[in-house]
């Protein structure tokens, strides 16, 4: 018998899921997709930076201070830069919002073809580059509204309108982890051929995982029912696994269960995560992989921001864990 290679390895690319899953909308014009390749390409491109990042003297102060306060690493402008180049040239893009930006960037009208909005968090969790920890890139995809003309209040909808939301881990591989709404999908990019492939689908986030992922060190200045929750967990036999970088403790909790928390503390009373492109997507993630998601009393999705870089108390994870903390917390 001759040699036969095996050839049942996965070669379905990210760009091949989406257009599949666009075809299933019969009004779809491929213009999503479009803009789903152009957040890859940028990914890409910021992967190569944070992987080269020492070598290359990209690591440290930008030396200017975002609008949230926040000083700037060099790659948080390199990664912001990217998205912007890969994204402003899509043409169905409408508006672009950035953390790293103070006003949401207009490109086109809607009666120009501006159809979306795409709002990003470039590097989230830049702070901890120099130590070589993960860290990542939030989206979140909206559709543009062509009645409503500024740029705040076309990109301030709850969550529960997102028409995509994902993020891109630059871990020990880089991993892309897209929702439309139809489940999870899970990539990884696969540097020899250049392509994310297609590694999960319909990912689930386990039921239960006695974990917590929270900065404990604020503990004594949660709202009361996170103590007790906190003191709860301790007696009864929990772990805790803290990064302090948002996408690669998510990913950890959707890929093995537990319970991911920003509370409100005394530093930051109304939590320190960003509604629209750090907790809307995650939420949309989680609840797609069968988790749950809320900001206070209320499912993250159906909060209603009323600023671009809104923050509020994010409780995300496996489903029975949140429940727990939730039985704290009323
Ligand atoms: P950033 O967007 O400025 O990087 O800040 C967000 C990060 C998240 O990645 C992480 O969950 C959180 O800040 C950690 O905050 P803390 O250091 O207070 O625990
Ligand atoms: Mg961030």
């Amino acid at each position: 018998m001759p040699m036969r290679h095996d050839f049942s390895e996965n070669l379905m690319s990210l760009q091949s899921h989406i257009l599949l899953e666009e075809a299933k909308h019969p009004s779809a014009s491929g213009d999503f997709t479009w803009i789903v390749s152009a957040i890859s390409l940028a990914a890409k491109s910021i992967s190569n930076h944070v992987r080269r990042a020492r070598l290359s003297g990209a690591i440290g102060k930008f030396g200017d201070t975002n609008i949230q306060g926040e000083e700037q690493q060099k790659l948080d402008v390199i990664a912001n830069e990217a998205l912007m180049r890969c994204l402003g040239t899509r043409a169905s893009v409408a508006v672009l919002a950035s953390e790293e930006d103070d006003e949401p960037t207009i490109l086109r009208k809607g009666k120009d073809g501006g159809k979306y909005c795409v709002l990003f968090d470039p590097l989230d969790g830049s702070s901890n580059l120099d130590t070589g920890v993960g860290v990542g890139t939030i989206f979140s995809i909206l559709r543009n509204d062509p009645n409503v003309h500024s740029a705040q209040a076309t990109v301030c909808q709850p969550g529960v309108r997102q028409v995509a939301a994902g993020y891109v881990l630059y871990g020990s591989s880089t991993i892309f982890v897209i929702t439309t709404g139809n489940g999870v999908a899970l990539f990884e990019l696969d540097p020899f051929i250049g392509s994310f492939l297609l590694v999960k689908d319909q990912l689930r986030v386990p039921e239960r995982n006695s974990v917590y992922s929270v900065n404990e060190a604020y503990a004594s200045t949660f709202p009361d029912g996170y103590q007790r929750y906190l003191a709860w967990a301790h007696a009864n036999g929990y772990s805790s696994r803290y990064i302090g970088s948002m996408v690669a403790d998510v990913h950890r909790t959707l890929l093995t269960g537990g319970v991911f928390m920003y509370p409100p503390t005394k530093k930051n009373p109304e939590g320190k995560l960003r509604y629209l492109y750090e907790a809307s997507p995650m939420a949309f993630i989680m609840e797609q992989a069968g988790g749950l998601a809320y900001s206070g009393d209320a499912r993250t999705l159906e909060h209603q921001p009323h600023k671009v870089h809104e923050r509020v108390p994010v409780l995300l994870g496996s489903r029975g864990e949140v429940e727990k903390v939730r039985e704290f917390l009323r």
